[in-house]
């Protein structure tokens, strides 16, 4: 049961008024999906820390226990559904004339939520790729860790951005625009840890007016405009 409906100010004038809106999300829009947060448990999957594991130097060193974690996220992904918040987003895209949503998710939920101009920072899991040529192929069902070798002599891994790896350029180039160009930013569910991801909502990129929400202080909580201490799905559904 919610107890107070939290204080928005003037974020709905704001939002009815913005030409340009670029959303930037986080793992925990789709704790309201049911799914654990990057970091929570402790940073932790089983005994390994998850930086760790999504890491070129942690797949080279155990490429069976990476995939055996990627298998149990991508199942996971599969037996939730979108949440309020992830389907607000969608509804409100439909309204702002320039609309970007970039996503450190690899969950795949906003697609499924129906948003549309999606930005992947970290890649997702709908597919693998070889580490050697440029081979793809779908993720879908578990990957078999005794079948992990390509035929080039590379090896499949997870479609995604690991730590100490480049983002996508095109598709970080076009999140560094949509943040320059914005009026309004809503950063929803991030820690504002991960860089270059969290500096889209710095106001060394963006002379947007910058809205967080998230019940917890994060890293950019200093840096906004507006702090909502709230569940997304207490915030977002009411907006659109
Ligand atoms: C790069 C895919 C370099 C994997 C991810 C030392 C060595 C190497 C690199 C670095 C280093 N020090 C710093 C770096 C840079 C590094 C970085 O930022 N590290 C951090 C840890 C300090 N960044 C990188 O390595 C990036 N690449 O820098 O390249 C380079 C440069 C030039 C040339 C070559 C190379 C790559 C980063 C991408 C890593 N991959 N994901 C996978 O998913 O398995 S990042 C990972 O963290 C996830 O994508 C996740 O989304 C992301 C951010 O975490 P959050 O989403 O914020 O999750 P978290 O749990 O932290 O927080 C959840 C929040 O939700 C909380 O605030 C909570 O309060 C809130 N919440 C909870 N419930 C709700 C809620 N909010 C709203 N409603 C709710 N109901």
């Amino acid at each position: 049961m919610r107890d107070t409906v939290p204080e928005l100010g003037d974020l709905r004038e704001r939002l009815d008024a913005a030409r340009s809106v670029t959303v930037l999300t986080g793992s925990g829009i789709s704790a309201e999906s049911g799914l654990p947060t990057f970091r929570g448990v402790g940073g932790l999957w089983r005994t390994h820390r998850v930086e760790e594991l999504a890491s070129p130097q942690g797949f080279a060193r155990d490429p069976r226990l990476v995939w055996t974690w990627y298998n149990e996220r991508r199942n996971a992904h599969k037996s939730v559904e979108p949440s309020p918040a992830h389907v607000a987003l969608a509804a409100i895209e439909k309204r702002v004339p320039d609309f970007t949503l970039a996503t450190q998710n690899v969950d795949s939920l906003h697609l499924r939520a129906g948003s549309r101009n999606v930005l992947e920072l970290h890649g997702n899991l709908r597919e693998a790729k070889c580490t050697r040529c440029d081979a793809r192929r779908p993720f879908d069902d578990a990957f078999d860790i005794e079948a992990l070798e390509h035929e080039c002599g590379g090896m499949w891994r997870p479609d995604i951005v690991w730590f100490g790896e480049s983002l996508p350029a095109e598709v970080l180039a076009a999140a560094f625009d949509a943040a320059r160009r914005a009026e309004l930013m809503l950063v929803v569910g991030t820690s504002g840890i991960v860089h270059p991801a969290a500096s889209l909502a710095t106001k060394r990129v963006t002379r947007a007016y910058v809205v967080e929400i998230n019940p917890e202080e994060t890293a950019l909580t200093a840096q906004v405009d507006q702090s909502i201490r709230a569940r997304a799905s207490d915030v977002l559904p009411g907006l659109a």
